[in-house]
């Protein structure tokens, strides 16, 4: 199978093309970024040589040169996850955010209708649900729930959704979309909470924590969204949306303590600052769906996963120095 993956350079999209590799001797990927900030050419770069693995440093907003790919590779799936994915910057600054999330994912849909390509593979977030509150434990996001955003990246989010859906309806576009909590593990970009806070106690430094600490993720590692994907990828219903969680509901202060602890640091680096505006309270999965239908389960608990996520970031104190450094954009010719 060759997989045309967006996005291949980023956290989650790093990590599935590692795991596709290893699981399937055969395939081979073409992996498309266009390299921004959160894209790091390190991430992949001992495939450089690797026949499997092409990389193609392509917008996915470049209509043109998105076609051009479709032209060059024959291809079986699109797996898109290429995106502006920090709240915070969406929240500075909206408008890329529109335009990769939303018109870069309609340029992708037209192309796999254009190239008659067989699966398009949409990664969403289970942000496009809104939030639920602390005090309902029962309840959980379920796949037939409307949409109801907080954020601009999770409206946008939403927006490729819909998109997704309604060219299915409209063209027959044979799409399948998945909805994941929130990821953890090696790769990902030291903005987001686990790895800002690893890299912060690492270095003796405050840690911001926003508004009380009180607010609730559903924490996934890494691998676990890939294989769900991947069971999405090759038996998953065209037209569906699948849930994804870690069924591993944890407040953002008990994260951060955590992480605090296993590095032997004292609790008085915690530092509460200003909340987020609009800061989602809980996000609880519900992936009954994906495990009935598909027979996924998530493989790593909690425990073992922040230690192993823990020990990557200690191991390799290079990556996270390249892109503190600003080195790690200085290849293919990267425009900041
Ligand atoms: P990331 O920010 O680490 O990576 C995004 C990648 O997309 C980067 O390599 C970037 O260079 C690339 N990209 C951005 N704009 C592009 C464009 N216009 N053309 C081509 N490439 C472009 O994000 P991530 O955390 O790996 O998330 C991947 C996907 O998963 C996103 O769609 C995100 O919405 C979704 N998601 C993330 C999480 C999470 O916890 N991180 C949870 C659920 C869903
Ligand atoms: O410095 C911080 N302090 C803090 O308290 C940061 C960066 C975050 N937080 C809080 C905000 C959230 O409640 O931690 C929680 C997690 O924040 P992020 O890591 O920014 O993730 P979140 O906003 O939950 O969104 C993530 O999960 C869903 C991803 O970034 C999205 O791409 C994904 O769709």
């Amino acid at each position: 199978m060759r997989h045309l993956i967006t996005g291949g350079e980023g956290f989650i999209g790093t990590n599935y093309i590692r795991y596709i590799l290893k699981m399937y001797p055969e395939d081979e990927i073409i992996c498309v970024d266009k390299l921004t900030y959160a894209g790091n050419y390190d991430n992949l770069k001992e495939f450089e040589n690797d026949g499997r693995f092409t990389f193609e440093q392509v917008d996915i907003c470049d209509r043109k040169a998105v076609y051009s790919l479709f032209e060059t590779y024959s291809i079986d799936c699109v797996v898109n996850f290429a995106a502006e994915s920090h709240v915070d910057r969406s929240i500075e600054n909206p408008e890329i955010f529109l335009k990769t999330n939303i018109i870069g994912t309609e340029v992708l849909l037209d192309a796999v209708n254009k190239y008659a390509i067989k699966r398009f593979h949409q990664i969403s977030t289970d942000e496009v649900y809104g939030d639920l509150p602390l005090d309902r434990p029962d309840l959980k996001f379920e796949e037939d729930w409307g949409i109801k955003t907080s954020s601009p990246y999770s409206a946008s989010k939403a927006s490729a959704d819909l998109l997704c859906l309604a060219y299915f309806r409209t063209y027959g576009t044979p799409v399948t979309i998945s909805r994941c909590s929130n990821n953890y593990g090696p790769y990902q970009f030291p903005e987001k909470l686990i790895p800002l806070m690893i890299e912060k106690a690492q270095r003796n430094e405050s840690l911001p924590v926003y508004g009380d600490g009180k607010n609730i993720r559903d924490w996934l590692y890494v691998e676990d969204h890939c294989s769900a994907i991947d069971k999405i990828v090759r038996l998953g219903k065209i037209g569906e949306i699948y849930n994804i969680g870690g069924n591993n509901e944890k407040s953002n202060i008990e994260i951060v303590k955590i992480i605090l602890e296993a590095l032997k640091k004292p609790e008085s680096l915690i530092t509460f600052v200003k909340d987020r505006p609009g800061h989602d309270r809980r996000y609880a999965i519900n992936s009954g769906k994906i495990q009935n239908e598909l027979g996924w389960k998530p493989q790593t608990d909690f425990e073992s996963g922040i230690q192993q996520t823990i020990e990557w970031y200690k191991n390799n104190p290079q990556w996270i120095e390249r892109i503190l450094n600003g080195e790690y954009k200085k290849i293919r010719g990267v425009k900041s």
